[in-house]
C-alpha cells in the first residue's frame, strides 16, 4: 500500500520558525541587583573600624540637623516662615549625601533637604530664603554648587545628569549627587534622568529617600516593584539599598558610589529606607493617615540614638562631648531665629531678575505694572472727592 507522506513542514504542529539572531542581554542583570536587605553598618565590624573622626562628624551634623527641623518648625508656627518640611528621621541620609561630595561636585536637593545644603557649608539662615518667599533661591547655586531646593517632584533628576554629563565631556573632575523621594521615582524626569544617565555613563549618583509616603500616599499604593533600588536594573545601572537610618551604612554606600562616577563607572541609584517621623509639611496633620504605632516603632530607630550607642561603645564620646554638641547646635538655632526675626528689606521689582536671561514680553508688562503700583503707593493714598464717595455709597463695593 502506498503510504502518503506530507513534507515535515507541513504537519500540524511541527512549524519550526527560523530562529532570530543570537540574542545576549547587554548588560549582565545580576551585579546590578540591590541585596535582599538594606546595608547596615552601625552594630556590625564596619562600625568598630570606621574612622573616629567621620563617626565624630557625622554625629555632630546629625544633632545639629535635627535641632535645625525642630527650629525651623518652630517658626512656621511663628509666622516667620512661611513653610517647612521638615526632615527629621531622615538626618542620616542628608548628611551622609553632603559630607561624601568635594566642593568642586554639585548636590541637586528636593524640598525636604534643606539639612544637606546647610551640611554642605551653605549658610543656615540662606537656606531658609525660599522658604520665607524672601528671595528667588537665596544663594547662588553656582557659588555652592547646590543647585535650587526644587520643589516640582524630580525635575533636579534631569538637570543634575546634564551637569554630570556637560562636566564628563568637559573633562572636569565633578560628580553631581541628586536627592529625590519614593514618590518622585513615579516622575516622568525620574525615567528620563535614569536612562539619559546609564546610557551616557554620567557622572551621577541618584539618591531616593524611602521615607514611606508621599504627603499621604503610601510606597504600597506608589509602586509594585520588590524595591525602588531594583528600578536601577532596567536602566543598567547598579541598585544599592541601604538603612536610610544608619548614616555610617548611608556614608559608606554614597562615598563608594561616589567615586564610581567619579573613576568613570556610570551612575548608581541607592535607595535609602526611613522615615518621615513630622508630617509632610507644618501644613499636614499626618495623624489622618498613619498610626502612632507606626511612628513609634520608627522612633526606635532613631537615626541619631544609633550613631550615639556607636560611639559610646567605642568609647568615642562622653556625656561631655555629647553636651558640646548639643551647645553648638543651640547657638546656630540661635543665630536662625534672631535672623528670621528681622524683617526682611526686599525690593518687590526683584521679583522679575533671574527668571529668564531674555525677559519675555508678558514678564516685561507685568514688571511695568508693578513699577506703577509701587510709585502710586509712594505718593500714598489718592485724595477722593465728596460726589466719588456718594457714588460708591451703598453699592456694597
Ligand atoms: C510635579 C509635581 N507634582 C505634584 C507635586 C505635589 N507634591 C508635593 S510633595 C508631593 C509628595 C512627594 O513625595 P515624595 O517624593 O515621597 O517626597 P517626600 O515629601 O516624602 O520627601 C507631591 C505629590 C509637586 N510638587 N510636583
Ligand atoms: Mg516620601
Amino acid at each position: 500500500m502506498k503510504r502518503h507522506s506530507t513534507p515535515v513542514m507541513e504537519q500540524p504542529g511541527a512549524h519550526r520558525p527560523i530562529p532570530p539572531p543570537a540574542w545576549q542581554p547587554r548588560t549582565d542583570p545580576a551585579p546590578l541587583l540591590p541585596d535582599p536587605e538594606p546595608y547596615r553598618a552601625l552594630g556590625t565590624d564596619a562600625a568598630r573600624t570606621a574612622d573616629p573622626a567621620l563617626l565624630r562628624s557625622l554625629y555632630a551634623h546629625l544633632v545639629r540637623g535635627r535641632r535645625y527641623n525642630t527650629q525651623a518648625t518652630a517658626l512656621t508656627r511663628q509666622g516667620r516662615l512661611a513653610v517647612y518640611p521638615s526632615s527629621t528621621g531622615q538626618e542620616a541620609c542628608e548628611v551622609a549625601a553632603a559630607l561624601v561630595l568635594k566642593d568642586q561636585d554639585w548636590l541637586f536637593p528636593s524640598y525636604r533637604d534643606t539639612l544637606a545644603a546647610v551640611a554642605r557649608g551653605l549658610d543656615p539662615a540662606q537656606a531658609l530664603s525660599l522658604l520665607r518667599g524672601d528671595w528667588h533661591t537665596g544663594y547662588d547655586p553656582r557659588e555652592c554648587r547646590i543647585a535650587p531646593l526644587c520643589t516640582p517632584l524630580a525635575t533636579q533628576l534631569p538637570h543634575a545628569v546634564g551637569v554630570a554629563h556637560a562636566a564628563r565631556l568637559k573633562g572636569d573632575d565633578v560628580v553631581a549627587l541628586a536627592m529625590v523621594g519614593d514618590g518622585g521615582t513615579s516622575e516622568g524626569d525620574f525615567h528620563e534622568a535614569l536612562n539619559f544617565a546609564a546610557v551616557w555613563q554620567a557622572p551621577v549618583v541618584f539618591l531616593v529617600q524611602n521615607n514611606g509616603f508621599a504627603i499621604s500616599v503610601p510606597l504600597a499604593k506608589q509602586t509594585a516593584a520588590p524595591s525602588l533600588a531594583h528600578k536601577a536594573v532596567g536602566y543598567g545601572m547598579p541598585g544599592r539599598l541601604v538603612d536610610g537610618n544608619d548614616a555610617l551604612a548611608v556614608y559608606e554606600v554614597l562615598d563608594s558610589a561616589v567615586r564610581r562616577a567619579r573613576e568613570g563607572g556610570g551612575p548608581t541609584l541607592v535607595e535609602a529606607v526611613t522615615y518621615r517621623l513630622d508630617a509632610h509639611t507644618n501644613a499636614d496633620d499626618a495623624t489622618r493617615y498613619r498610626t502612632d504605632s507606626e511612628v513609634e516603632a520608627w522612633r526606635a530607630h532613631d537615626p541619631i540614638a544609633l550613631m550615639e550607642r556607636a560611639l559610646a561603645d567605642r568609647g568615642l564620646m562622653d556625656e561631655e562631648g555629647r553636651a558640646a554638641v548639643r551647645e553648638e547646635a543651640e547657638a546656630m538655632a540661635a543665630a536662625l531665629r534672631a535672623h528670621l526675626n528681622e524683617d526682611p528689606q526686599l525690593d518687590p521689582m526683584e521679583l522679575f531678575t533671574h527668571v529668564f536671561a531674555e525677559q519675555t514680553s508678558q514678564l516685561r508688562e507685568q514688571a511695568a505694572q508693578l513699577r506703577a503700583e509701587l510709585a502710586a503707593e509712594e505718593e500714598g493714598p489718592a485724595e477722593r472727592g465728596p460726589e466719588e464717595a456718594d457714588d460708591t455709597e451703598g453699592t456694597g463695593r
